[in-house]
């Protein structure tokens, strides 16, 4: 069999998150709403805002723009972690990032299952949030051992889809028949269960320990949690939310409003109350039919929308973190509904120090961004010997600031924002938190795991940074080829 006779990832990656979304507006009506109101905002903002509208042409962005969201799941085990990462990688998803949650006050670690280059993301932009559950971290052995016991009888995985799983890493690649198969096989995996298959006692001690423990072990599979749209303006789809009656947060997490967007800012409505049935007894494990069922609820499935700006070199994250950590601190208390526009306005004069235009954010080494040749560059000679000269060096790193920054302004290279494609779940824990129905703002404080994590996963996590890094350096290398 060769390559074209197989259904390309990206292709694959495409369908199953048109399916996926429509299950999810088949299960949860309200994000059918919130898709409508975002395509609306982002229209009017590409009508009234030029300037957005060509930087997204420049950077291919603008076709994305209507399919691009990511969703969230939680995993109970290393082995249902381990599939996943081997599910997704047919879809051409790899694990990006560690985010240890323990310090925000929820037991689990996680990465992105995403795709790693511009050109991938441009045809599919679908990005999954996994988090795994830290068992150990909840110091309560006997509950420990139960809830592992639980997690061990539950199958999240169809045969089927495990098979073509298989079939995929034997034959680099699967036929579209097989690939359609796969689609229909591995949204089972992320489908809402309204029978559990613990009793609604266990699921109250399980609650009691932490509302994540009992959202994983108290179902039968990782339900997607919610579907995130991309908003070109976050302000007006929030107020269009709340003109539109669907409540949603009072605070917008991230950076402030800006004339040059940097990283993430995200809202969401509040999780839903959802009718379930627990089991009211376990002598019928193997055999459904035989089970009795009483009515309780859950709150697990929200909505959420967010605005993405450009990525952050290092220094540029160092300087966030310390910026939103001093307005928090001046605030004295959890931004919440009652001081959002104290909140706001100090957001603001904190970040007067974080330079708001793309040049002073590249020329100070804030930020990523792609370099491009403008239609200029063949009118200058003395411009094309400067490039050639700067290109001439071998490591593309010592090519100077300074004399980019000359190209720059010459009007010979220009920069375009590299969007920043990972997630803030700690800085913005409100998102986690706001979802649990817990208010308690309590951590863990074992160390972080990676290399736990990594065990469990089966391979190593991808260093985002280290990606926008060399997504950078090709467009530099790019420019070369073409002006030579
Ligand atoms: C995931 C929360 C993280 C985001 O946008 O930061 C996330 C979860 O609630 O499982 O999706
Ligand atoms: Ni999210």
């Amino acid at each position: 069999m060769s390559n074209h006779d197989f259904m390309s990832s990206d292709d694959i990656r495409h369908e199953f998150s048109m399916a996926m979304s429509a299950m999810y507006q088949e299960e949860v009506p309200l994000y059918g709403n919130l898709i409508d109101l975002v395509s609306e905002v982002n229209a009017e903002v590409l009508t009234t805002h030029p300037d957005t509208k060509t930087q997204l042409l420049h950077t291919g962005e603008i076709e994305r723009l209507s399919m691009e969201r990511h969703g969230a799941i939680r995993l109970g085990t290393a082995t249902e972690l381990s599939m996943m990462r081997r599910l997704f990688a047919v879809m051409g998803m790899y694990p990006v990032g560690y985010y240890d949650l323990a310090p925000a006050g929820v037991p689990v670690h996680s990465t992105a299952f995403r795709t790693l280059d511009p050109h991938s993301s441009h045809k599919s932009p679908f990005r999954v949030f996994t988090s795994l559950l830290r068992l150990d971290l909840i110091g309560d052995e006997a509950l420990e051992r139960e809830a592992t016991a639980t997690l061990q009888k539950r199958r999240i995985f169809t045969d089927e889809v495990i098979g073509l799983i298989e079939r995929f890493e034997m034959q680099d690649g699967l036929i579209p028949e097989d690939a359609q198969c796969f689609i229909k096989e591995a949204l089972q995996t992320f489908r809402w269960h309204d029978k559990t298959p613990v009793t609604k006692e266990l699921y109250q001690r399980l609650l009691h320990q932490h509302p994540l423990i009992a959202d994983v072990v108290g179902f039968k599979g990782p339900h997607i949690n919610h579907l995130t749209p991309r908003t070109l303006d976050i302000d007006a789809a929030q107020q269009k939310m709340q003109a539109g009656g669907i409540p949603s947060k009072a605070i917008i997490e991230g950076p402030p409003r800006r004339a040059c967007p940097i990283l993430l800012r995200q809202t969401s409505f509040k999780a839903l109350e959802e009718a379930v049935s627990f089991k009211t007894a376990n002598i019928g494990d193997l055999d459904e039919c035989c089970d009795g069922y009483e009515q309780g609820f859950h709150t697990a499935r929200f909505g959420e929308i967010e605005q993405r700006g450009v990525a952050l070199t290092p220094k540029g994250r160092a300087l966030y973190d310390q910026l939103l950590n001093e307005a928090r601190n001046q605030l004295g208390i959890t931004p919440n509904e009652d001081n959002a526009s104290q909140y706001y306005q100090i957001l603001d004069e904190t970040f007067s120090k974080f330079p708001d235009n793309y040049q002073a954010l590249h020329d100070t080494d804030l930020a990523y961004f792609y370099y491009q040749l403008t239609d200029n560059i063949h009118d200058s000679c003395k411009d094309r010997a400067l490039l050639a000269a700067a290109f001439d060096k071998v490591d593309l790193n010592a090519v100077s600031r300074a004399e980019i920054s000359k190209l720059i302004d010459d009007g010979v290279i220009r920069i375009e924002p590299i969007v920043y494609e990972d997630f803030l779940p700690v800085s913005a824990a409100g998102i986690f938190q706001s979802n649990l129905n817990q208010s308690k703002n309590n951590s863990y404080d074992n160390a972080s795991n990676q290399q736990e994590f990594e065990k469990a996963l089966g391979s190593k996590v991808y260093d985002e940074l280290k990606l926008y890094e060399e997504i950078q350096a090709q467009s530099l290398k790019k420019c070369l080829a073409g002006c030579s």
